[in-house]
């Protein structure tokens, strides 16, 4: 780097010190961000919010199951969306093998299972019950799955269990994962515009509900159990013989230390509360608009601001 410029970089450095004054550590506040875009999002408007009280902040791309492990050592320090359906089993070994804690819940209630477009309803009678759409398995067949049908999973980081729920409920289904959130709509899309059968993971809060009419199928309904004792259930050997839960949490979670070294911060963090409505905006600005995260951010932060400033307000 030439001097100039170098010595340009130490002045900056020195009015953002001078500037970060007033917050108690200016070590950087690490924020993971995954692959669906509400998740994205609102990491930037806490992170605008962070960086707005004077922090220093960081967004640190990484998997979604191998976040919590990673904020338990410190390495990152918080995830704003811990879906129960998708995270809860990696989340809570985290929570139980110490360092990590829960920095609350959002009002948002939540789901993610197996969907379809209404139009499927048509095609095989007796939905949104699962031995039904069982009975219509080959209806949802491709080349790679034939004479099973495919379940169009989303990336493997995602829900893990649905190959063995397949197994367990005897349903002739093969999973198949996509490589990313949006290849998930692409294939409904095209499914919809050609109305053929598809069966999807999807969730809600989401953008699609905006887009598409359709529905979740039912499963069994979860409870606890259904993961860890094989005698609950219709199947009494196997475990993962019920859907995921209908009313998930969605919660924060934070490295423990945050409380400590940005006690600020990690106090805002903790009253920060979304509802369903304006994580399916966050959503939606970037996937229905096509704004870049950090811009749908910012849009959402000019058209909230009572909002966020309330939960930066009780900090100091
Ligand atoms: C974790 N997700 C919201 C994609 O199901």
């Amino acid at each position: 780097m030439p001097y100039r410029s170098r010595a340009f970089c130490v002045g900056v450095l020195a009015f953002a010190a001078q500037a970060a004054q007033a917050v108690e550590s200016t070590q950087p506040i690490r924020i993971a961000t995954h692959n669906w875009s509400s998740q994205v999002v609102m990491s930037h408007v806490v992170g605008e919010m962070f960086e707005k009280m004077g922090y220093v902040v960081e967004y640190v791309p990484i998997d979604s199951q191998a976040v919590y492990e990673a904020i338990r050592l410190g390495d990152v320090t918080l995830q704003m969306e811990v879906w129960e359906g998708a995270f809860a089993q990696s989340f809570e070994a985290a929570l139980a093998a110490g360092g990590i804690v829960d920095a609350g819940d959002h009002d948002a209630v939540t789901r993610e299972e197996w969907w379809y477009p209404r139009y499927v309803e048509d095609l095989c009678p007796g939905l949104p019950d699962w031995q039904a759409l069982n009975a219509c398995a080959e209806m949802f067949a491709t080349p790679e799955t034939a004479p099973k049908g495919r379940f169009l999973g989303g990336p493997v980081d995602w829900l893990k269990n649905d190959a063995q729920r397949v197994e367990a409920l005897g349903m002739d289904f093969v999973v198949v994962n996509a490589g990313s959130a949006s290849a998930l709509w692409a294939e409904l899309s095209a499914a919809s515009q050609r109305g053929e059968p598809i069966v999807l993971f999807n969730w809600t809060p989401n953008f699609i509900e905006a887009l598409y009419d359709g529905a979740f199928v039912e499963f069994p309904p979860f409870e606890a159990a259904c993961l860890t004792d094989p005698s609950w259930g219709p199947n009494p050997e196997m475990t993962y013989d019920c859907g995921n839960p209908a009313d998930g949490y969605l919660k924060k979670a934070a490295w423990e230390g945050m409380s400590e070294e940005w006690p600020a911060a990690f106090g805002v963090l903790e009253r920060i509360s979304f509802t369903n409505a304006q994580i399916a905006e966050l959503a939606k600005l970037v996937d229905i608009e096509g704004l870049d995260h950090d811009e749908a951010a910012l849009q959402w932060m000019e058209e909230n601001e009572a909002l966020w400033r309330s939960w930066m307000e009780s900090a100091s």
